[in-house]
């Protein structure tokens, strides 16, 4: 009886979709308005929370059933035991909106197969094998669309160590299994029932597809697609099938603009799923200028927390959260609808986001001296701080250099910063922002030279090598021929030294990096090999997740103002399983 009304309402909802048509512009709208959401990774494993049997088991909280290969049996009885009393989906969503965030993205299946929804695919669900009994899923969903957040259910889709046919649990189920059989016995039926019983859904975030093929993943777009065409794909279905937007790794953003859309899923701590023992808080300041800083490279911000077995989120999180969220009420029109800098790199200042008309300067170091734009074209209207009220005009001056065809923009700010975080200055624009498409040298004379930014060439081909990756900088740099050349504007001509950033990945426990590398920088008629080794000057690591390792590569010399080229080339990369993990260059004054 029940099945035979579930097949009906998803025999309406597929009816009413088909009778719509979804532009992709439609569907991404409030995503890309947004900018900021809430990630909550909750499940059985908040109760070990990180401990197995007296033992801490290693990495994050989510994977304990299998870092302390627990087989299921074991684990199930977790289910006996989840009781969040003190869950109050009213104060999940306040948490989420007073931080400014405008979606919300919960586990509704993580890979250890347990739904936190009602299923009738799986009676391992929060409904049927607690004493909680209740459709956590349901209660938050029912509370979003009071209060007009977005919610979207993450959901793993291959990965399910509760299955003898989902992927990776070896230890309880190593003999061959039938993906297809789970795929729909367990994954669509159970992704029906989210597209169907809670409402309009913000998105489906698939996470680690491992080996689903193209025809799988196609047809669990195709099932989203049909059930919720308004509903957004994450980046991360797999078999290269084409979803909605770009997932970079997880905590890894970009050294500079993608000009697609594209989201971070980030940590506050180092674990997703609670862990009692992590203590690794990111400072709000930190969380606030990272907003700024992936908002400027046109991207968004999933942040998430891990709320323990009891229904709570950690105290530490929430007082980050609201932190971030005393920022937004005053600057959230440096966010939300913002598209990202016209400029590629990043400032030693800070960053800009855009929208039609206006430049938002989020300045994190505030100057000492002057500040100048360099290469803005359009005419200034007018500047002023976002935190003013009455919006004083702020003295400033345009200067155009005929000679290098080069744009200054000089503005007169205030002495002190009206916010120690980042403090947004407004710069109205006639029209949208154009800038100077060359990378230009900046007034204190450094180039910066983001590796997505640059030409690559392999011989005389261009060929492909990823830097929206998992590691934040290169993936897969594996053939030495590969080239990376960048051309720039010098406007103060001098000795520059060549300092090559790469970046450190892996697990956020326990980061790798990878050097002994070889590579050749030349520039014009000068050339030559350096190692690459962590240099001993201590360098701003410009609140980023990974540690970026500097090398000082050596020195360039521009004998005059011009337009110069720039190219790296590896000469052998040391053997290892990281590899080149290359983020960028900068150029800085030698003398
Ligand atoms: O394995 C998961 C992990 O547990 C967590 O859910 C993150 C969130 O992006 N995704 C996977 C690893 O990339």
């Amino acid at each position: 009886m029940k099945k035979t009304f579930l097949f009906l309402i998803a025999l309406i909802c597929a009816y009413h979709s088909y009778s719509q048509n979804i532009s992709q512009e439609e569907r991404m709208k409030w995503w890309r308005d947004a900018r900021f959401g809430l990630f909550i990774h909750w499940g059985l494993y908040a109760i070990p929370a990180g401990e197995w049997k007296g033992k801490p088991s290693t990495g994050l909280g989510e994977w304990i059933m299998k870092r302390s290969t627990i087989p299921v049996a074991e684990y199930e009885q977790l289910a006996k035991q989840f009781n969040p009393v003190k869950f109050d989906a009213k104060k999940f969503v306040a948490i989420a909106k007073d931080a400014g965030m405008k979606y919300i993205a919960i586990t509704s299946k993580h890979h250890d197969g347990f739904a936190m929804f009602k299923s009738h695919a799986s009676k391992y669900n929060v409904v049927d094998a607690t004493p909680y009994g209740k459709d956590i899923i349901k209660a938050l969903a029912d509370e979003c669309h009071k209060q007009g957040i977005k919610i979207c259910f993450y959901y793993s889709q291959s990965r399910d160590w509760h299955e003898p046919n989902g992927l990776d649990n070896d230890w309880d189920f190593p003999a061959q299994r039938n993906f297809q059989q789970y795929l729909d016995e367990k994954v669509k039926p159970q992704l029906t029932e989210l597209l169907t019983q809670y409402g309009e859904i913000g998105m489906i975030w698939f996470d680690t597809p491992m080996t689903i093929t193209k025809e799988q993943a196609q047809s669990l777009k195709d099932l989203v697609r049909r059930l919720q065409p308004r509903c957004i794909i994450s980046g991360r279905l797999g078999g290269g099938v084409e979803t909605d937007y770009k997932s970079t790794g997880d905590n890894s953003i970009p050294a500079a603009v993608i000009r697609e859309d594209w989201e971070v899923p980030a940590t506050l701590n180092n674990t997703w799923g609670f862990r009692k023992d992590d203590h690794h808080w990111k400072s709000p300041e930190d969380i606030t200028r990272l907003l700024f800083d992936i908002a400027s490279k046109g991207g968004n911000y999933l942040l998430n927390v891990g709320p323990t077995a009891e229904g709570v989120i950690p105290e530490e999180s929430v007082n980050i959260l609201s932190q971030v969220g005393k920022w937004m009420k005053i600057n959230h029109e440096a966010i939300y609808g913002t598209k990202a800098s016209p400029f590629n790199p990043e400032f030693a200042w800070g960053n800009i986001t855009t929208k039609p008309g206006k430049l938002y300067l989020g300045i994190y170091q505030w100057p000492q001296t002057g500040f100048y734009l360099e290469g803005i074209k359009n005419k200034i209207n007018k500047v002023y701080l976002l935190s003013d009220p009455s919006k004083r005009p702020i003295a400033f001056k345009e200067t155009y250099d005929r000679v290098n065809d080069h744009h200054l923009l000089k503005i007169n700010l205030p002495a002190n910063a009206p916010d120690k975080v980042v403090s947004v200055v407004v710069v109205e624009i006639q029209g949208n922002a154009d800038a100077e498409k060359t990378i230009t040298q900046q007034q204190d004379r450094t180039v910066k030279l983001p590796g997505v930014d640059a030409k690559i060439y392999k011989g005389d081909s261009a060929a492909k090598l990823n830097f929206i990756s998992r590691a934040g900088g290169a993936e897969g740099w594996v053939d030495p021929a590969v080239n990376l050349d960048w051309q720039f504007k010098v406007i103060q001509p001098g000795t520059y030294k060549v300092d090559i950033i790469t970046t450190e990945t892996g697990s956020t426990e326990n980061p790798s990096w990878q050097g002994d590398h070889v590579v050749k920088i030349i520039s014009g008629n000068q050339s030559f090999e350096t190692k690459i080794v962590p240099d001993s000057k201590e360098y701003n690591q410009r609140s980023q997740y990974w540690k970026k390792i500097h090398t000082n590569g050596g020195t360039v010399t521009f004998d005059k103002p011009g337009i110069y080229h720039l190219t790296l080339a590896p000469v052998k990369f040391s053997e290892g399983k990281t590899g080149f993990t290359f983020r960028e260059i900068h150029l800085l004054p030698a003398y």
